[in-house]
Order: C-alpha cells, then structure tokens, then sequence
C-alpha cells in the first residue's frame, strides 16, 4: 500500500475552559460556567492518540495555539504589555476575555479542509485554514492554523497550504468537519463530499442555530484545491438536524473509504438523493443509515455517535473497517444496542468498536471527530511531513510530563481574569515546543 491516512489531533492547551461560547452546540451551552481540568483534558486526548498507534495507525498532532490572544485586545484599542492589556480588558470588558482565551483550535476537524493530492488536478495535497467566521472565538483562529499547517507541511512540492477564505458571513467555512473524502482505496482518486447547512435560497426563518457552513464556501475550496467538477459532491443539511442540535456534519456523520455512515435525519432529502447518485457512480458506494427508531437524532447529538472516527484497518482495508466511539456511547443504552447489532451485521464492513474517554472535550462538544485533522497521503509525502508533528508512544509520554507538570488540574471561567494566568499558558506551551525541538515557533518566544 502507498498511501493511507494520518490523523493529526489537536493537543489541548492549558486554557481550557467552558465558557457556553458556541450558540447551537448544547453541550457547550449546558458545561457553560462549569468548572474546567485542562490537566484531564489533555491526558485523554494523548490517551486517545496512543490509542490509535496502539492499534497500529499513523498519529500525528498540532501545537495548540498562542492564548490569550493579545492581539486582537490589542486591535479593539487596548495598550501596553501583555498583562496591562488583559488587565484593562478584564476590568472593562471581561466579556472579551473568554474570547480571546479560547482553546478551541482542539478540535482539529476544524483546522482546515484537506484534499489529498490522487483527488486534486495538480497533484498536491491542498489546505485551506477554515475561517471559523460564526462563531467570534473561533474567527480568530485561521492566521495560527496557517502558521502551523505550512511548519507542519513544509514542502512546496508536496503541499500547498492556502489562505482562509474571506471572513464574510457568505463563505462562513467550517472546515473538515464539514467534509468527507470518500474513495474505494486510499491508493485511488476518490472525491470531496462537501456538506453546507445554507445556499442563497435558504430560508434563515427555518433555522433555530445558525447554519455554519454555505454552499459558496465549499464550492471556492473545491475550487481552490483544483478538484474536477465530477470529484466534489454537494450536500445539503437538513435544518431539522441543524434545529437538533448538529452544528457540524460530524454531528451526524462520518465517513471513510467508500462508506458514509449517517443519521436518518441528516440531510435535505431531495439533496442526499443527488448527491448519493453522484457518489455512486465513482465507486461501490456503501450508505449505512442510522434509523431514528433505532437511535434518535437526540440520542445521537448526546452520544455523539457520529462523531466517532471511522477507520479503515491499518493496513487500509476497507472491509475492515473500525469506530473510535466516546464513552458516551457506550453509556446510551440505545446506542450502545445498536453498535453491539451493527459489528454483527456482516452486510456492512464496521467490524470493531473502541470507546476512549474525550469527556473533557465532549462537555464543550468536541468529540474523538472533532479532536483530528485527517490527511491521506502517500509514503514520499508522509517523509516530507515534520517530523517534530508526528507521533510514538515515548514522544506521547515526554508530552504528558510536559501536561502533569505545567497544566492545571482545574480552571474557572473567571480565572481567565486573572494577568498572571497568561505566564502560566506562556510557561506550558515553551515547554511543548521544547519537548518536539522546535524553538522559537510562537510569537511570546520570539519576540522575548
Ligand atoms: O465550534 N465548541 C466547538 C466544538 C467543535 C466541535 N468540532 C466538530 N464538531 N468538528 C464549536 O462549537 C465551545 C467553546 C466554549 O463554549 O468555551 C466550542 O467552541
């Protein structure tokens, strides 16, 4: 086999806290106050990566980014050092503060869309940072996200790493949670199913939560990475699952290789049966459908069913093919039936499940999906990779120590408050660069 796909996750930074920032995501408005364990919350995430290795797959990470983020206080009229700014804002507009504090860049799946380089008309592996313009924690996330996708992919020949889309309401871009690359084997040219939650003719009376993707967003990446118009697929939400709950495609389903495995309620009828037309007609489409009698769009959005991430087996085999589900699944006794029927099932080819422990993420809506970048790559591309970004059970450990000795075991939203915490952040993330040999990578360092 020469090409397979390499999940990235996002390690989680020490300011992780739950802030009810994202409208339309339930849990995060649930945990909203609640008490946070950026400790905790990094553990399961290393945990969840040594999982995968374990399991024999390739795992990679991405550095959390810079926060607090003085630049921006800095932009909207706020002076002096680092620690006068978050002092004033803290004072008159602490309300600023858990934006600016955000350690959302966690979930990867957000980072950016990827089209590997057998689907592309160039024959590169494209990025495009997601501009992440709904939601203002995350708007300002895409210039960190470029920084670190062109340290990570630094190789013209093999990579090209784009700008964010204009941060316009119109092309509101949510990145790789919003797309599948389906194919018959990682070895084939397969195509980019590019799921939106509104078009031009969408009817925002019909939306409770905002739609976070449009269809002009997808279309000007698919245009960007240089698919041909047969190799980018279109599909609509549908505004019930939006209603419920599923501000992400990921919320209600994943796919890998040939296979989409979604919820009955997913998407716009008329669309899915175009869109599945099309798929068809690439390769040996399998669609699993999730029925709502069996698992209901509530039990999904709770559980976060569809958030799992669907493997292929290590090998790439696509008739043996695996979820890592969240806890949570397993705790749903809906769920946790018809996974125990759907491994039985011999029709399909998801064969094992795995429950790993993302409790900490989940409370803000990030489950193991949402923690991971996928990049499918070839053999001559995973070497041009960084290594520094790249994963085995000893660097997995040396960053744990880096997390056991330099994050909290718990944070309050109105700790964020506080001048002295940014030292603390500064201080954890020098200590992960130092732990992968890259220096000087993030502004505090180089402009000490
Ligand atoms: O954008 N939560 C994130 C969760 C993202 C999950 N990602 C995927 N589904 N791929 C979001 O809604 C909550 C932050 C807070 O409330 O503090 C947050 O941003």
């Amino acid at each position: 086999m020469s090409a397979f796909e390499v999940n990235f996750d996002g390690l989680i930074g020490p300011n992780h806290n739950y802030s009810g920032l994202a409208f339309g995501n339930l849990a995060s408005s649930r945990n909203a106050q609640n008490t946070s364990s950026p400790k905790q919350a990094a553990l399961q995430g290393l945990e969840k990566m040594r999982t995968l290795i374990r399991l024999g797959y390739k795992q990679g990470f991405m550095l959390p980014q810079q926060r607090p983020d003085t630049q921006i206080l800095r932009a909207l009229g706020f002076s002096g050092t680092d620690e006068n700014v978050i002092a004033k804002a803290s004072q008159s507009n602490p309300e600023l503060i858990s934006m600016v504090y955000s350690a959302s860049s966690m979930w990867a799946a957000n980072a950016a869309t990827v089209t590997p380089s057998h689907d592309s008309t160039d024959g590169k592996v494209h990025f495009t940072p997601a501009n992440l313009v709904t939601t203002s924690h995350r708007a300002i996330e895409h210039q960190q996200t470029q920084k670190l996708l062109s340290t990570i992919f630094n190789n013209n020949y093999y990579f090209t790493v784009h700008s964010a889309l204009p941060s316009i309401n119109r092309f509101a871009d949510e990145g790789a949670a919003n797309h599948t690359r389906l194919t018959s084997s990682y070895d084939d040219a397969g195509v980019g199913l590019f799921v939106y939650g509104r078009d031009e003719n969408t009817s925002i009376s019909d939306l409770i939560f905002p739609a976070r993707q449009t269809l002009e967003a997808s279309q000007a990446i698919a245009r960007q990475h240089t698919l041909a118009p047969q190799h980018a697929i279109f599909l609509k939400q549908s505004a019930r699952a939006i209603n419920a709950g599923a501000f992400h495609n990921d919320v209600v389903a994943v796919g890998n290789g040939p296979v989409l495995f979604y919820h009955q309620d997913a998407y716009d009828a008329p669309s899915q049966m175009l869109a599945f037309d099309q798929l068809a007609k690439h390769f040996d489409f399998k669609a699993i459908e999730v029925p709502a009698e069996k698992v209901s769009l509530n039990d999904a959005i709770t559980s976060y069913l569809f958030n799992s991430q669907l493997l292929a087996s290590p090998t790439g085999d696509m008739n043996e093919m695996r979820l890592i589900a969240p806890t949570e699944c397993y705790d749903n006794i809906n769920v946790r039936q018809y996974l125990s029927e759907l491994v039985e099932d011999q029709n399909q080819p998801i064969r094992h499940v795995e429950y790993v422990d993302v409790r900490q993420s989940m409370s803000n809506g990030g489950g193991p999906a949402c923690l991971r970048l996928r990049v499918a790559l070839t053999e001559e591309e995973l070497a041009a990779v960084n290594p520094a970004f790249l994963l085995d059970e000893q660097k997995i450990d040396a960053l744990k120590d880096c997390v056991n000795e330099y994050y909290r075991e718990s944070l309050n939203p109105e700790d964020l408050l506080d001048p002295a915490f940014l030292i603390e952040c500064q201080t954890a993330l020098d200590a992960l660069t130092k732990v992968i040999g890259i220096h000087n990578y993030y502004d505090f360092q180089t402009q000490k």
